[in-house]
Formats: C-alpha cells, sequence, structure tokens
C-alpha cells in the first residue's frame, strides 16, 4: 500500500476520501475547513438533512446515530466532526 511519511506515522495515501455532509451543517463546515487547509481532497457526499437522508438505510450503515458529518476513507468509517479533525491531522 502506498503511504506518505510526511509525519512519523505512516498514514494511507491512496484511498480517496468521502465526505457526507450537508451544506448548513456547523459540524460539516469544521470539517471541510480542515479538508481545505490541508490540501486534502475528497469527494462531497451530499445528506440532506431537511428530507430525511440522515435515516436512510444507507446512510444507518455509516453511521447509527444519523449524523453529519461522516468522513470515509478506505474500510475506516468515523462519524463525529472533531474525531474526523484528529484523523485529518494524522494524513
Ligand atoms: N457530535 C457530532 C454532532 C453532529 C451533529 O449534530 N450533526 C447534525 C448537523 S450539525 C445532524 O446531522 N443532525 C441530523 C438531524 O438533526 O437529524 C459532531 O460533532 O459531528
Amino acid at each position: 500500500m502506498e503511504t506518505t511519511s510526511s509525519s512519523s506515522n505512516q498514514v494511507p495515501a491512496a484511498s480517496k476520501l468521502l465526505l457526507y455532509s450537508y451544506w448548513q451543517s456547523s459540524c460539516s463546515w469544521r470539517v471541510r475547513f480542515a479538508l481545505n487547509l490541508k490540501g486534502l481532497p475528497y469527494e462531497y457526499k451530499p445528506v440532506s438533512l431537511p428530507a430525511g437522508e440522515q435515516f436512510s438505510p444507507e446512510f444507518k450503515c455509516l453511521n447509527p446515530l444519523h449524523f453529519v458529518p461522516v468522513l470515509v476513507d478506505g474500510d475506516t468509517v468515523v462519524s463525529d466532526s472533531f474525531a474526523i479533525l484528529l484523523v485529518i491531522l494524522k494524513i
């Protein structure tokens, strides 16, 4: 697996980050800020909270608590904005 050695920890560099988010979600804003500040490319996966998409069976598999944001990095799923920030700091 390709890795980066920009810090002391070896982390995967090849997997594509997916961010499940809603544009008005302040919790999601902080994650988008951090991804952009770090210059990390990611695919934005919109989850419409007003439409109730957070309650869909597909999204429930990612976060049974039905909250955005959720960051997916390969097999790793992180579903709390502060936990996501810690992951982003390591990339
Ligand atoms: N502690 C969580 C809170 C996440 C949260 O409250 N997300 C809100 C949007 S900011 C949400 O998804 N709400 C869904 C709902 O109200 O049904 C985090 O920081 O990520």
